[in-house]
């Protein structure tokens, strides 16, 4: 007998369980830091070439399972399949990260969201693939960009330190901008209901670059747009469990779970422990270790796995990163990290 999606750790976090032992999964754990990641993106030839190649994408989503027994795989795969997917070019340059062909209000224009669904099958055959092979007990997580953070990099063509060219456009042309969002709106609910119906547990939304916009503009291009996406994936799928992560946004977490209606949120490392205490009680948290204590490894990365647990195991969380893990992160920290975590109970 398969086990029931609803018995598997982390998917009981996210129903509200609070577990002895937190469940455990690291953002970008499939990557660089991993020899065996980088064997394969070799093969692969292009970084997108190994987004759209099923087997490959299989094996390096399978890696840090193998290695440290995650209690979630997450799909292998990028934000930036949305972009390509609608025909803006798209590109992974070695050492620099991703280049995107930028749109104007002419090209907003002629965007829609029609080949979507066909362009990312190899995605979703990937998604099926997983399900498949994966430990019964490993929760299956599928993902997209938020409208806004998509959007940043199709504007400004690259990541930016404060995203300026899209919090211009936005300000300068908010009904061309609310096209785009309109479209990325639609890609994405379509991309997350296509990869539950292909057998994810869970979705999250990743909104990375929610912080750097004023209230106004947060609530228009963040809360908005993300709001709309769990209704249409609701509209077919209500019982879809969805994580939101507004990276960094500070005092607008408050909120943002009940307004979104996502059933979880993602925090990062500068939320105080009290506050996040606060938002526990409106719903289920996942987070928020600094990557920088596991690149430190030793005491720095104990207390700061301790300061986690301590502060948030009483309720329901799922222990993570504060954001992804980054390529000079030693593979022995990852270890030091899963270990402790797993042998904490409350
Ligand atoms: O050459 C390589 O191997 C490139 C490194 C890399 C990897 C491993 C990129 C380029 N993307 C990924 C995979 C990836 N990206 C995953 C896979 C699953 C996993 O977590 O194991 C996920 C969930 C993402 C999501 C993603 N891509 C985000 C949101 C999360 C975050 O980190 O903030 C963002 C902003 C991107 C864009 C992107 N793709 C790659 C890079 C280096 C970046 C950031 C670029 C920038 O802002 O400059």
């Amino acid at each position: 007998m398969p086990m029931k999606s609803s018995d598997r750790d982390i998917v009981r976090v996210i129903n509200g369980e609070t577990l002895t032992t937190p469940p455990i999964w690291m953002m970008r754990q499939a990557g660089r830091y991993l020899p065996e990641y980088k064997e394969t993106r070799k093969q692969a030839g292009g970084f997108l070439d190994l987004c759209y190649n099923p087997e490959l994408a299989v094996e390096v989503t399978l890696q840090p399972i193998r290695r440290f027994g995650f209690d979630a795989a997450i799909l292998f795969s990028d934000i930036l399949v949305i972009p390509d997917a609608l025909g803006v070019g798209v590109r992974f340059e070695e050492g620099r990260g991703p280049i995107v062909e930028t749109v104007d209000e002419e090209r907003i224009d002629t965007l829609v969201s029609d080949s979507v669904i066909n362009h990312l099958s190899p995605v979703l055959e990937t998604v099926e693939r997983l399900r498949e092979c994966l430990p019964q007990e490993t929760a299956l997580l599928g993902f997209c960009g938020a409208p806004w953070t998509v959007a940043t990099y199709m504007i400004a063509g690259h990541g930016t330190p404060d995203q300026g060219p899209a919090r211009q456009f936005a300000l300068n042309s908010p009904v061309a901008f609310q096209k785009l969002m309109d479209v990325l709106v639609e890609a994405s609910s379509q991309y997350l209901i296509a990869q539950l119906d292909n057998g994810a547990d869970a979705v999250q939304i990743f909104d990375s670059w929610a912080s750097v916009l004023d209230e106004d503009q947060f609530e228009k291009w963040c809360v908005k747009p993300v709001a709309e996406i769990v209704k249409k994936i609701r509209a077919v799928r209500p019982e879809a469990k969805i994580i939101g992560f507004p990276k960094g946004v500070g005092a607008f977490y408050k909120g943002y779970a009940k307004i979104t209606g996502v059933d979880m949120i993602g925090l990062d490392w500068t939320i105080p422990m009290s506050f996040a205490q606060e938002l526990q009680t409106d719903s289920p948290i996942q987070g928020n270790l600094d990557p920088k204590r596991l690149i430190a490894g030793g005491s720095p990365l104990d207390q700061g796995i301790d300061a986690v647990l301590e502060n948030l195991a009483d309720g329901p969380l799922v222990f993570n990163l504060g954001h992804g893990i980054t390529p000079e992160t030693s593979i022995e920290h990852v270890q030091q990290m899963v270990t402790r975590v797993k042998s904490f109970s409350r």
